[in-house]
């Protein structure tokens, strides 16, 4: 085969994928009712957050109700996502009874257990037969949702929900643009990340040529700190400690560095990214006192470096490069006491693996 006919064939075959739309299953369950609980997963972020306003929005132009359930915080530089917004609940726990909607969404998760922490409430979403929307790689047979829209590749929850409007029909209104943009801007670090898709791009450069402001957006989300989340980022960046010959650097955020700057959980977003700018540091970890009782442990690495096989050994999961898990430990220092351990035996696994071809990581200790 020369070279245009391969071009030729790649094409038919995308070409054929897209005749067969995984969509189709998850829009007839979506249309099938009246008035809708969109929930996206605890202390939404940018992509959890526009994916569901998006959706609503879209599901709301149909002539349909639909409500946002919040789990948690909103970071403060996301709230411009709900200016002129109603029908915003928030859920601190599941609703004893979800009678009241026709369907749940869950939007950027597939388990309720990302949604509240607690069982009772993981116990009523499990329930019923919830629908999602998602982009995280999960053991779709641990849920129970009815229909599910899921693609891993995606760079984000966003980039299936624009697909899904187009499929309902709707028009994408400056305010679904705006949300969608933000979504993508979100989970792409600006689509400078290796996880930004051709088609993430594509879908970009259509939400820009109706009327999508990049720059703005951007500066919505990324300048426009309170001075406790600043205080905060300063309180943990000054908790670096280096490992591994310099691969793995790891940032605290204590219960008392909370209190002190006046920053909150949501605040930290993005905070994990920032190790990353050392030279050399190939998996940067953050520990978060969650007030909980728990540490939750984000990390995100370098191209070619897999954070998400590490955290699925420590029974969490995500994507290659940015993953986490929920550590029982009282103390972030113990949590990363217990993740350094891990952290040199994979990284001795991998060299060993490289030299033997085979990969097969451990379980969790
Ligand atoms: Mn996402």
């Amino acid at each position: 085969m020369n070279q245009s006919d391969a071009l030729n064939q790649t094409l038919a075959n995308q070409s054929q994928e897209l005749v067969v739309d995984p969509t189709e299953s998850f829009i007839k369950a979506l249309l099938s009712g009246k008035k809708y609980l969109i929930i996206g997963h605890q202390n939404p972020d940018g992509d959890s957050l526009g994916s569901s306003v998006a959706l609503i929005l879209a599901l709301r132009e149909l002539g349909k109700e639909a409500m946002l359930g919040v789990s948690g915080q909103i970071s403060s530089n996301l709230l411009f996502l709900l200016n002129d917004f109603p029908g915003v609940l928030s859920l601190p726990q599941a609703p004893s009874d979800f009678s009241d909607y026709d369907a749940v969404v869950l939007v950027d998760c597939q388990d309720p257990g990302r949604i509240w922490a607690e069982a009772p409430s993981v116990k009523a979403l499990n329930s019923i037969e919830y629908l999602v929307v998602d982009h995280h790689q999960n053991r779709s047979e641990l849920y129970s949702y009815k229909a599910a829209y899921v693609n891993h590749k995606a760079a984000a929850t966003a980039e299936l929900v624009f697909r899904v409007i187009k499929d309902l029909g709707v028009q994408f209104s400056p305010k679904i643009v705006e949300a969608l943009l933000a979504a993508l801007i979100s989970d792409t670090g600006s689509f400078s990340q290796a996880n930004a898709t051709a088609e993430s791009l594509r879908q970009a450069s259509e939400l820009v040529a109706l009327g999508g402001d990049i720059e703005q957006i951007n500066r919505a989300i990324k300048h426009n700190w309170s001075v406790g989340k600043f205080r905060l980022f300063a309180c943990s960046l000054a908790s670096l400690t280096i490992h591994c010959g310099g691969r793995v650097a790891a940032l605290l955020v204590t219960k008392k560095m909370l209190k002190v700057s006046g920053g909150k959980i949501s605040d930290t977003e993005g905070l994990v990214e920032y190790p990353l700018l050392i030279a050399g540091v190939e998996i940067s970890a953050l520990f978060k006192d969650n007030c909980l009782g728990q540490i939750r442990v984000s990390l995100r690495s370098r191209e070619g470096i897999d954070v998400r096989t590490l955290a699925s050994s420590m029974g969490g999961g995500g994507h290659l490069q940015a993953a986490a898990y929920l550590d029982d430990n009282p103390s972030p220092k113990k949590a990363r006491s217990r993740f350094l351990v891990r952290v040199d035996r994979y990284f001795k696994f991998l060299s060993q693996a490289e030299k033997v071809n085979e990969i097969s990581f451990g379980s969790q200790d």
